[in-house]
């Protein structure tokens, strides 16, 4: 069998505790936040994923922010360990879901890397330096991951938690950029696609198979996208936002490949 898996995971009944960096604390609706995560599952089943989603303790606020705890490649599934200690319990579910589906490797301590700063784009992987990603767990994954014929890169980023919060895939060739936050010149093989200057968090988008899902919060990025013939399914994230998360941070997406 083949096809695409998008593990995705339970909001918690403390999502209100979540960590926070950029944002202040602002209060979260949970029954609209899962309402809303509901409806990016079934857009995800739109897109052609089997959704698998896993469950979530009390104990685990951030847990539906699934993309933070695991980096996946067609030959290896790499489980992290988040920079916020507060998230590490959330591996384990993690690690025996994406057993099925890849070999499995581990950041070991005092690594820390969260799955939301690395971008694999082809056979570069690029990692955010951040709060959440530090050298020793880029190197662990650098490590990790160049037997595969991977090449790893650190990247700068200024004013938003993670890489991904500033540049993601469109495609084998486009990034979707903000260049405020990250220097944009190091994604140079690439066609680079900017945000809006208005909307500085628009550069998430998720990238499934040759579509994509994104936010209905970027209105004038998603004309530039269509100006570039990409048309996204789009949905409301505007409860998790409140909790620091993007598009791409609910899921994981798992080429099911023959093993
Ligand atoms: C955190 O700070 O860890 C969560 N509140 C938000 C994580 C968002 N994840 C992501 O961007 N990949």
């Amino acid at each position: 069998m083949s096809g695409l898996v998008a593990i995705t995971r339970a909001i918690s009944s403390r999502l209100a505790d979540c960590e926070l960096t950029h944002l202040q604390r602002a209060p979260i609706d949970l029954a609209r936040a899962r309402a809303q995560h509901d409806a990016y599952e079934r857009a995800l089943e739109a897109l052609g994923c089997r959704v698998e989603r896993l469950t979530a303790g009390p104990d685990m606020p951030d847990s539906v922010f699934v993309e933070d705890t695991a980096v996946v490649v067609d030959e290896l599934a790499v489980i992290t360990r988040p920079g916020a200690a507060s998230r590490r319990i959330e591996t384990a579910a993690v690690r025996d879901a994406l057993a099925r589906y890849r070999p499995l490797a581990e950041i070991a301590a005092p690594g820390t890397i969260d799955g939301g700063d690395v971008l694999v784009a082809g056979r570069t992987v690029y990692v955010g330096m951040t709060s959440r990603s530090n050298q020793e767990g880029i190197g662990q994954l650098a490590r990790l991951l160049a037997p595969f014929g991977y090449v790893t890169r650190g990247v700068p980023v200024r004013g938003c938690l993670h890489l991904k919060s500033a540049v993601t895939v469109l495609s084998d060739r486009a990034l979707l950029v903000n260049p405020s936050a990250i220097p944009a010149g190091l994604f140079g093989a690439f066609d680079l696609v900017e945000v809006d200057p208005a909307e500085p968090a628009a550069a998430n988008i998720l990238r499934v198979g040759t579509r994509h899902l994104y936010s209905t919060a970027f209105p004038r990025t998603l004309e530039r996208l269509a100006r570039h013939g990409i048309v996204p399914l789009t949905v409301d994230g505007s409860e998790l936002a409140k909790a620091e998360g993007a598009t791409t941070c609910g899921s994981l997406i798992v080429a099911e490949v023959g093993r």
